[in-house]
């Protein structure tokens, strides 16, 4: 048997016998052709894909300090949940401190002998050029989300080593600012994302700049009059 391109279909309404033996002709064709379309099918694997489904990251409100940090939830795939970070607003900074993106959490599929092979989230701080970070992997399905749900899927892996914990407060001005991210997954079926460049997960903060606190001048100013004051008094 020999799998060939199907012939035109012959023109319609002919009744002679020789039309006939090429309509017979044509049906055996046509059962041929699908039957090797049936055979490709089943010596091939499943159609190559992959994807993500889910997405999470924590930020520390005070880098190194003493501060637990807080996790977000990007796209959440099930029923236990996290705040969201698109809409969240992650509070005031002082000009010049330090607050970083500290975890992240990627969810990946495959199938199909395809394969995932890294994942970054990016950011960026008031629609600046994006940076990115890459999310090591950590775990093969069975495995809990940092929501606390579980994944049990063959190919379901997890991504949540962040390779360095960026301080986004790096250059940020006093004012009110927007924090964006979204997740990249490359594979062997091309890039997969969360949010995207275009269409990424915000959140917003603001920066203050420290005044000294009129009491606490009065003090220092009351604080250097006294050692003035011991000082002239040392020397008579
Ligand atoms: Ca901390």
């Amino acid at each position: 048997m020999t799998c060939k391109p199907a012939r035109l279909a012959s023109r319609a309404g002919t009744t002679t016998p020789e039309a006939d033996e090429t309509r017979n002709e044509e049906t055996d064709m046509n059962k041929t052709l699908g039957l090797c379309a049936l055979l490709l099918a089943a010596a091939l694997p499943a159609a190559a894909a992959t994807g993500v489904f889910g997405s999470y990251l924590a930020i520390d409100p005070d880098g190194d300090g003493a501060a637990t940090p807080i996790w977000f939830g990007g796209l959440q795939p099930g029923s236990s949940l996290l705040t969201s970070f698109n809409g969240a607003s992650l509070g005031s900074f002082q000009l010049g401190a330090t607050a970083t993106l500290s975890g992240a959490e990627l969810l990946t599929w495959k199938n199909g002998g395809s394969d995932v092979t890294g994942g970054v989230l990016n950011w960026r701080v008031d629609g600046g050029a994006y940076q990115s970070v890459a999310i090591n992997f950590t775990s093969n399905a069975t495995f809990q989300d940092r929501a606390g749900n579980s994944f049990g899927n063959a190919g379901d892996q997890r991504w949540a080593s962040l390779t360095s914990a960026p301080n986004f407060l790096s250059g940020v001005a006093a004012g009110t600012h927007t924090l964006d991210v979204y997740f990249t997954a490359f594979t062997s079926a091309g890039q997969q994302l969360s949010g995207s460049a275009a269409n990424p997960f915000t959140a917003t903060f603001s920066v203050v700049s420290p005044v000294p606190e009129p009491s606490s001048l009065g003090l220092l100013l009351a604080g250097m009059g006294v050692i003035a004051w011991m000082r002239r008094s040392r020397r008579t």
